[in-house]
């Protein structure tokens, strides 16, 4: 038990050391008129990369005949799990190529989660609610985030040079965006800025399909 106790504090302290050295990256994010734009993904890739074993995972929820959150990223590699916290059933599916399935009709919290093993980008549906949408963004890096309603997000990671993207959903095919940026050690974040052009707005909320 000591032995135990000891080798939790020294992992402990490491983690501490680790917290001390990583940098922050501030990412904020602007449609094309120049507004904040909410539940983008941004991710900073470098070559070489290795990634962290057993990535956490996500949850997304249906609930009021809706996914929630309507944007998650994860880890390559991450298991994500669907539960229906609604009374009716759904029977939610996805035919992008990065990760097909389907879960038959089910309620309550589904047997099993999924894995997401290969980056890309996933449209979520619901074969019995047509207006059901969500997106998950799976990335070949830990160092991501999602911007908030500022339309900012900030990243943690290790000082260093990266190629750092955005993704949001309703974006035009032409507006994908990737810039390089060299992340500083020490203290103050590292600032980067996006400029997304957005598909004209149609009938509301989740566009894209
Ligand atoms: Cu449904």
């Amino acid at each position: 038990m000591k032995l135990f106790a000891r080798a939790v504090l020294a992992a402990s302290l490491l983690g501490v050391i680790a917290l001390a050295q990583a940098s922050s990256l501030a990412i904020v994010v602007q449609d094309g008129a120049g507004k904040p734009l909410a539940d983008t993904v941004v991710y900073a890739e470098q070559d070489g990369l290795v990634l962290p074993k057993g990535p956490k995972g996500a949850t997304i929820e249906q609930r009021g005949l809706k996914f929630l959150p309507l944007v998650t990223v994860v880890q390559s590699g991450a298991a994500i799990s669907f539960p229906n916290n609604d009374k009716v059933r759904h029977h939610i599916y996805s035919f992008s190529p990065a990760k097909k399935f389907d879960q038959k009709l089910y309620s309550g919290v589904a047997a099993s989660s999924q894995l997401f093993d290969k980056a890309g980008t996933v449209v979520l549906g619901c074969n019995i609610h047509d207006r059901m949408i969500a997106y998950v963004k799976v990335v070949d890096t830990p160092y991501f985030a999602r911007t908030d309603s500022d339309g900012v997000a900030h990243i943690e990671l290790p000082a260093g040079k990266y190629k750092l993207s955005a993704w949001h959903f309703n974006q035009l095919a032409s507006a994908g965006a990737d810039q390089q940026v060299t992340v500083k050690g020490g203290d103050g974040a590292t600032a980067a800025s996006f400029k997304l052009a957005l598909k004209a707005a149609t009938d509301g909320e989740g566009s894209g399909y």
